[in-house]
This record gives C-alpha cells, structure tokens and sequence, in this order.
C-alpha cells in the first residue's frame, strides 16, 4: 500500500480544517479547546483510503499567525501541500508565509483549492482564481491545478480527490532501507500502555520490540507497540503516521522535536553548515543574528554565521553556519527554516550540506570550495571530500554523515576505489581511507620502522601499540590511528610485502632477523664486561679478544652496542657502560650537595680511579655540561 502524506496550508478561517473533515470525515481541531474556539491550534491528522492501494494521511495546520510554530512542526513530513484560499477573501498574510515556508522546505507537489466557493458569485472566483495564478507563477505550484470546492455543499470534493489521487501515483516511492528517522510532534501516556510517541516517519522503518535511540537525549528504548493510522501494526515504514509505544522511558521526558532514530549511528549535533536563502521581504541578515530556527518537528533558537560575506542581503543565498542553542539530531539534506527573532516572523531556509562541521572563520576559501562540493550534491564528489576532511571513516559513520543508505556508500566507495581515490580496508571492507592519508600513514609506518630498526638493531620488531603512538608522534600532521585502521593498513602493507606481521609485533618487509643465538651471547658478554668493569673500564680490544667469535663479527656487536646507547664511548680508546655513567652522575650530584667545587684530586678520590680514566671523565662531564672547568678546579653544575 502506497502512502502519502498530505498536508494544508492557508490563512486562519479559510476552510482548512472543514475541509479535511469534508474529505475524510474526521475532525482534525482534536482538541476541547480548538472546537471552543472554531479555530485550529496544534497540528491535526486525519486519513482517506484513495483506492485499495493508496492511503492519504492528512496533516492540517494551524493557519494563525501565533501558530506558525506549530505549523512548522507538521510542515517538515509532506509530499503534497494542500494550498486553501478561501475564495470570498483571496490571499492573506499567513497564505503568503505558508507558501514561502511550503518553497522553502523544498516542497515541489501541490495544489489550490478555492475553498468556500458557495459564498461567491462566479465572477468574483474567476477574479480570485487569477489573482491565485499569479501568486504562485514562477513557483513549484505554476500551472497546478486550482480547483474550487466547498466544504459546505460538497461541490468540487470528488474533482479534488481524483487530482489528490493521480499526484499521489505520481510520487516515487520512498525509499525504506534509509536508517530510521522519525521526528517526534507528539508524547503522552496512553493509560496501561505508557509513553506514546507520534510523527511522520521520514526515513527508514521500524518494527515491533526494535530498539531505538531517542535524540538528542542519547537513551535507548524499546518499540513495545506499532500503529500505523491508529491501527495496530508489526512495522512502519518510511511516509506513514506513526504511533509507537515505547518502553524503558516516561512520556514527560520527551518532548516535540525530538527524533527517535536508528541506535548507535548518528550524532546530536550543535553546528550546521548550509546554504540558506533570505526572502526578498526580510532585512538584510547580519552576521551572528539570532533566528528561530525551525527543521522536522524542533524548534530552537540559533546565531547565523555567514560564511562568506559581512551581510546576507534580501533574496539572496550564502553559506551559513547554524550554532545551535540545543543539539539535536540532523543530517544533510534537511530542510529547514529561520524566523526572524523578533518581530517573529518567516525571512529564510535552507538545507543542510554539513551536520558535523568545525567552526570556521568568515571567508575562508577552503570551507566555501568544501561546501560548494556538497552542495552540488555529486555523490562521488561529496563522499570523497567527505573522507578526505577525517581521512579515515566506516560505511556506517559515512552512513550517518550523509543520510544515503550504508549500500549507497559502499557503491560509492567502491566507485571511488576504482579511481584510486580511496582504499576499501577491513574485513568487510567498509572501512574507507582517504588515499593520501593512506599514502602518508604508510609512508610513515615505514618510516618508524626504518627508525626503529636502525636504533634497535637486536630487537626483531616493535610492537603494534607502540607502532601506533609512534606514528602520530614526532610534528607529522598524522592523528594516532585506530587500532582497526592500523590493523587493516598493516595487513595491506603486508599483502604487499613492505612489512612483515608476527602476532603483535611489525617490522619491515625482507628484514631477517639480524643476530644467531652464538651472536646473542657474544654480545651480552660484551655488555657485561663493560658493566661489571664499572668506571675502570677495559679496552674494546681486552673485551673482544676473549670473545668465541671472530674479530669482524665481535667489532659489528660492539657498533651495535654503542648505536643502542648500551655503552658509551668517552674518547677514542675509552668505552664505559652506560651504567657505570649513570653511576658517575649520582656520585657527582652526592658530592654538590656538600660541596659544588671539584679539583682533579678530588674526582680521583671520590671515585677511586686514576688519572688515566679521571682527565677522559671530567672532560666528557664538562662536554655534558655537568661540570664547568674554573682554572684547574670545577663547578658542578
Ligand atoms: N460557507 C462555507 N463555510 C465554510 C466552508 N469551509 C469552512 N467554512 C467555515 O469557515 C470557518 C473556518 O473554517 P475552518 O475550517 O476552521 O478554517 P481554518 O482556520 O482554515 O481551518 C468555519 O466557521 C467553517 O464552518 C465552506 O466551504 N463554505
Ligand atoms: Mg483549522
């Protein structure tokens, strides 16, 4: 069955709400208040079976100035715009500002009902009727049909039923595999069920005892009940009204605007980049004014950043950044409309290219190149620079970025892949890399290795989580990786031979293991003869020549050793442990505690070596600037 949503819009007392009654038999003022008064207040639904195939569900708004608000709430789900002018009034402020919010929001199917048309002599509908044609030329309602109907005597229902019913055939389906949208304009507790929430489901479905997050408060709940058009159901899908009873939360915590939604995709967001327009009756925007800025069911106050440009003149249209007085959950492609702060009325909308944006300063070349890429809507082109801003994002953040299908992204990606644009890594191949990220976090993945082996030439690899932080570290303008990323990128450098993986530790590709265990030994013994030795240390040669192994192989253990920093060499033919070093600072920083000047006679003593090690040690101490030679004394430093 073929859903449709249908919704009203005219000025207060033009027949609206009569005539939704006429058409479906259901009195869409619900209220006490709204019959007491003949005047509709909040939004009102109603629904019409057109054929066995085709259900309408009506929205009827509240046509009062003081009501727009409300107005707005019910405006963002429809397909098709009911225009109602009353026929013995013609057009009127608030016809004008539904219209304006009706071309704002996009809206692009529509009709004209001339509503009372019993009160009126022929020539006068004749005369309003032009007057309507030239109201709506150059808009989405040019050329639609004006029909004239009254509510009163029944003529012209049944012509406008069939006109309701071929534009609805004409409407594409709407696409279901979209994560779950559903903006919420109602929420009360319905007696021995709990938390009731009602709205037009704008995207995706849901079924019975799914789970869903609730926007922005970031709680899940549970789907206990469905109806579609009061009607118990297993599932709702996208353009239907939708009731659902939800479990796990009070109905007083949630409020209109705020939107249930697929769990654990989408972010509560405070910015929005967009492209607004400014009707030709508003001022001229300043920067940073404040708006009411109206999108699905919210409603929020907001400063308007203009991004380019001090001044958003009448009629014109300019990148802007929303700031948000709340957050809330929006996506790219949301229509939206400003109200002026105060007097409040309707100046501008717009649609959103970027719900996640940074803060920008004004006129800056790459943020308008950015935005004038997404606002040309090419899929390839907006998901590209889409990864190229975070370098790296799964199909599902992507999904949740741009509000396309998570199939859509991957389509895309893998387009995108084709052309060497990105890389598809992972096991399922939804994490999609920006090439030149790519590029550069592979660059320096063997650039840390090359690092790493040559400063640690015994150790056969270096671990994958030091790899990591190593990779950010250093002024590179590389983020530390995720582990996913860096996992999937090593298993790609592997593929292609330019590194090696065993368990947790990488090195790089066609390097052997350097040392055979007879070297091993060979060079912990050279080690610990220097260590034992202490500051009396022996000559390279007196250590080498006790060695098992031969002279050449001895010498590149003893390189190896140095280039480590396991040992130290002090002059030409003296070699000490990097202990016995540590040890001769400890010494030294015992002896300023009493007394900060030092001759040689003292350092022989203190450290109970001779001359020989005693003249190479204070000159290496005042190379290390622990030590400043005064005549034939030092200071210590
Ligand atoms: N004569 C006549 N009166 C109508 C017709 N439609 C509505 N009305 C009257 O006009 C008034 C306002 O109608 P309503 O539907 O509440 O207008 P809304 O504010 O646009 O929803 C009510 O008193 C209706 O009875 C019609 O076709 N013919
Ligand atoms: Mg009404």
């Amino acid at each position: 069955m073929k859903h449709v949503i249908v919704g009203t819009a005219g000025h207060i007392d033009h027949g609206k709400s009569a005539l939704v009654l006429a058409l479906t038999g259901t009195d869409p003022d619900r209220w006490e208040e709204e019959k007491r008064r003949g005047i509709t207040i909040d939004l009102g639904f109603a629904h019409l079976d057109l054929a066995e195939d085709l259900r309408i569900g009506f929205i009827d708004v509240p046509g009062h100035e003081r009501f727009v608000k409300n107005m707005l709430a019910g405006v963002g789900g429809i397909d098709i715009v009911l225009l109602v002018v009353a026929a013995d009034e013609s057009i009127k402020p608030q016809t004008r500002e539904h219209f304006d919010i009706c071309r704002l929001l996009g809206i692009h199917q529509g009709l004209i009902v001339l509503t009372k048309a019993d009160l009126v002599e022929r020539e006068m509908l004749d005369l309003v009727r032009l007057e309507v044609q030239d109201f709506v030329a150059g808009s989405f309602l040019e050329g639609a049909p004006i029909l004239a109907a009254s509510a009163r005597s029944g003529a012209g229902l049944e012509e406008l039923k069939s006109e309701l019913h071929r534009l609805s055939i004409a409407l594409p389906a709407k696409p279901t595999d979209l994560p779950l949208r559903l903006p919420i304009d109602r929420s009360f507790v319905m007696k021995g069920f709990g938390a009731v929430v009602t709205g037009t489901l704008i995207a995706g479905t849901v079924e019975k005892e799914a789970e869903v997050e609730i926007f922005p408060l970031g709680r899940r709940v549970r789907v206990r009940g469905i109806e579609v058009y009061n009607a118990s159901a297993d599932r709702a899908t996208a353009g239907q009204r939708t009731a659902l009873n939800l479990a796990g939360v009070e109905a007083k915590q949630i409020t209109r605007g705020m939107v249930l939604a697929a769990p654990g995709l989408f972010q509560p967001t405070g910015r929005l980049d967009c492209t607004m327009n400014l009707l030709p009756s508003a001022r001229p925007l300043r920067n940073r004014a404040p708006v009411h800025f109206h999108c699905g069911t919210a409603e929020m106050l907001a400063e308007v950043w203009l991004l380019d440009g001090k001044e958003l003149p009448a009629g014109a249209t300019g990148f802007v950044q929303l700031r948000l007085a709340e957050p809330g959950l929006f996506v790219p492609g949301d229509r939206f409309i400003v109200r002026q702060f105060s007097p409040v009325t309707t100046i501008g909308g717009g649609r959103v290219l970027d719900s996640q944006p940074p803060k920008h300063r004004s006129g800056e070349a790459t943020t308008l190149e950015f935005l004038r890429v997404l606002e040309r809507e090419e899929p390839e082109a907006r998901l590209e620079l889409l990864v190229q801003q975070v370098g790296e994002a799964t199909a599902a953040a992507l999904a949740a970025r741009t509000g396309w299908k998570p199939a859509e992204v991957l389509r895309v990606a893998r387009f995108l892949e084709s052309q060497t644009r990105v890389v598809l890594l992972g096991q399922t191949s939804d994490l999609v890399v920006h090439r030149q990220h790519f590029e550069q976090l592979a660059k320096r993945v063997v650039e840390c290795l090359e690092k790493f082996h040559a400063t640690n030439p015994l150790i056969s690899g270096l671990p994958k989580e030091e790899l990591r932080f190593k990779l950010g570290a250093g002024g590179t303008a590389i983020c530390v990786p995720t582990p996913t990323l860096l996992n999937a990128l090593l298993h790609a450098l592997a593929a292609q031979g330019k590194v090696n993986l065993q368990g947790e530790t990488v090195r790089l590709g066609g390097r052997q293991m350097q040392l055979s265990s007879e070297e091993i030994n060979a060079r912990d013994q050279i080690s610990a003869a220097f260590e034992k030795a202490g500051l009396a240390a022996p000559t390279a040669n007196e250590v080498l020549t006790n060695l098992q192994i031969d002279r050449a192989r001895a010498e590149k253990l003893l390189r190896i050793l140095l280039k480590e920093n396991v040992l130290h060499r002090v002059t030409e033919d003296l070699i000490f442990h990097q202990s016995a070093l540590q040890g001769l600072r400890q010494i030294l920083a015992r002896r300023k505690a009493q007394n900060t000047r030092l001759s040689v006679a003292d350092f022989k003593e203190l450290t109970g070596l001779t001359r020989k090690y005693a003249i190479p040690l204070l000159e290496y101490l005042d190379r290390e600037r622990l030590t400043r030679r005064e005549g034939d004394e030092r200071v210590i430093l």
